[in-house]
């Protein structure tokens, strides 16, 4: 009788656990790759993905329905921007509550659904956790502001004024005015490295670390399989508060140009990543950076060499190559690929205009999109994709300053217009608001919905979408493309980029003619293979044994025979 409880109790148990185990299984493969290295990421952002409720705002009853056209895809991991309750200042970059969801997204009972639906079609769950700062209206902040003596007051950074009221120092937010602001009630300023309504947490006090690391694990437990990680540089401040080095000119918002020497990249941040890590080790999760760097060196800081840090710090310098340039890939390439990290590569994202738009020329943007997709998902590390780049998805930059909602924009017009333009509605058909509510959305979809739609391109073998399903499932399919090396080829090339995988033997070349005139290179190949047989390419490209015809702008994805 004792027996039969026992085990009615360890299947329970089971029962119980399971759900969570089977978020993270599969972890490591045979040769030791972790999941996350055979993964393509997805971010999305869930006010603009899909909107199951039609009031013009998106939801997680969206995503979920969705689910099974990411996975379809060839999505293995979708990064939701923040969706936690939010007075929406920064459009859930400021949190007022790290465990619980929007309303406006729905509840977690909503949550718990997605992640359910996700398991069932391989999709697992990325959440963004805003670490720097919270929300003005957070309990914690609420509490510390109360009083001087309030237990909360070391949770965020408070100094007093300098002689004549003024802020403590130099520094200036990142959007705009001073990076201070004075409290009347209890004579202090706090800092807010970003918009007055973020105030910074204190990560010097151990009562921070704790309660911010207790949210990773409190949604580990849901099945969150990691975090994105908002704007580690900016975690620690200098005890000293000096100033920072003013420089030439002004900024967008018209503010002294200042090199942010004191209060970014301070050592303390590896500190915190490195024991967050240990915490994501014990649910196999994976941590991905918001790493704005500026050269290798300190992207390596981010990996954390022995000291395990950030496993996919995202490579931000591969998006300052803003035009078609081999040479200049090249050099990029090769700088991640000699960290000693898996690369983290990304083209575009909420923050910077869209890929269509940076790398297109207004005439080629279609082929432009491709190009920019096969080269990205065929190289070595880590994709990252923003929602909708799979359709060719532009930007629709608001036109006047009253249709401007992103207060950066409103703050900094015209000179800085603000993030709208990369954040509209996913365009889903060709049907009003591009099918992505019935309702007028937060955001208008631009005109060019009408043809750059899921369902419009789905039925067109030589759509974007389509072109991006191809090379995604090409990826996934080829053990070579997933593990294998990068070597560039023919590196004086200045119109065609190109380059070999090659894993246990086999090699797969990839040629992108990132010019708008023909190309007709030829490769010296491994082995003296001298037959390419074609795995992906765009119409008109070829080849005859070891030359490769690639028309403007051509992609030529072969297997080296
Ligand atoms: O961005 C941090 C960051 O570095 C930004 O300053 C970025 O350079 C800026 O958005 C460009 O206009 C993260 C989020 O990605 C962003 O959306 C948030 O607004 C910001 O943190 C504050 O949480």
């Amino acid at each position: 009788m004792r027996k039969n409880l026992y085990v009615a109790l360890l299947l329970s148990l089971v029962a119980i656990t399971c759900p969570f185990i089977s978020a993270q299984k599969n972890s490591v493969d045979a040769e030791g790759h972790e999941w996350w290295q055979h993964a393509v990421f997805y971010e999305l952002y869930p006010r603009s993905f899909a909107d199951s409720n039609n009031d013009g705002v998106g939801d997680l009853n969206g995503i979920t329905s969705k689910m099974k056209y990411l996975h379809e895809l060839g999505v293995d991991a979708i990064w939701i921007t923040p969706c936690y309750p939010s007075p929406q200042v920064d459009f859930g970059y400021d949190v007022a509550d790290y465990e619980n969801i929007d309303p406006m997204y729905g509840t977690l009972a909503d949550f718990d659904h997605m992640v359910a639906e996700g398991k069932k079609q391989n999709v697992r769950i990325i959440l963004d956790y805003v670490i720097n700062h919270t929300s003005d209206q957070h309990k914690w902040f609420l509490a510390s502001k109360s009083s001087k003596t309030s237990a909360y007051r070391n949770w965020y950074v408070w100094h007093d004024p300098k002689p004549g009221n003024q802020p403590p120092n130099n520094w200036i937010s990142e959007f705009g005015g001073s990076a201070w602001k004075f409290d009347p009630a209890t004579g202090q300023y706090y800092y807010h490295y970003f918009y007055a309504e973020q105030p910074d947490l204190n990560w010097n006090n151990p009562a921070v670390e704790k309660a911010m690391f207790d949210v990773t694990r409190w949604w580990y437990k849901r099945g969150v399989s990691g975090f994105r990680l908002d704007a580690v540089d900016t975690l620690f401040e200098d005890p000293d508060l000096r100033d920072n080095p003013v420089q030439p000119g002004t900024t967008k918002f018209g503010d002294p140009n200042t090199e942010h020497k004191y209060n970014q990249k301070l050592p303390g941040v590896h500190e915190v990543l490195q024991n967050l890590r240990r915490v994501a080790d014990e649910h196999n999760a994976v941590l991905i950076g918001e790493t704005w760097t500026k050269n290798i060196d300190e992207l390596k800081e981010y990996y954390g060499g022995k000291n395990k840090e950030l496993q996919m710090p995202m490579d931000f310098m591969f998006t300052r190559v803003d035009k078609l340039d081999p040479a200049e890939f090249r050099r990029q390439i090769a700088a991640a690929d000699s960290s000693g990290g898996w690369p983290t590569y990304v083209i575009s994202n909420h923050d910077i205009p869209r890929s269509y738009n940076r790398y297109g020329d207004g005439a080629h943007n279609d082929d432009i999109a491709k190009l920019m997709g096969a080269f990205y998902l065929t190289l070595r590390g880590t994709p990252i994709m923003y929602y909708g780049e799979e359709i060719g998805m532009e930007n629709n930059d608001p036109k006047r300053k009253e249709d401007v909602k992103d207060p950066e924009g409103r703050t900094g017009w015209p000179k800085e217009i603000g993030r709208d333009g990369e954040r509209t509605p996913m365009q889903w058909s060709d049907a009003a608001n591009g099918g992505f509510s019935t309702h007028q959305p937060w955001l208008p979809v631009p005109a060019s919905t009408k043809t750059h739609n899921v369902a419009t391109e789905s039925k067109d073998p030589n759509s974007v979408l389509e072109f991006y399903r191809k090379v995604l499932a090409l990826r996934h399919s080829s053990p070579v493309l997933l593990d294998g090396n990068y070597t560039p080829l023919n590196e004086d090339d200045a119109n065609v980029m190109s380059y070999l995988r090659t894993y246990k033997g086999k090699s797969v070349l990839v040629a992108l003619n990132m010019s708008t005139s023909p190309q007709k290179p030829t490769f010296k190949l491994p082995n003296s293979a001298s037959n390419l047989k074609s795995l992906a390419a765009t119409p008109g490209a070829s080849s005859t044994g070891t030359e490769v015809s690639l028309p403007a702008l051509g992609v030529f994805i072969a297997e080296v025979q």
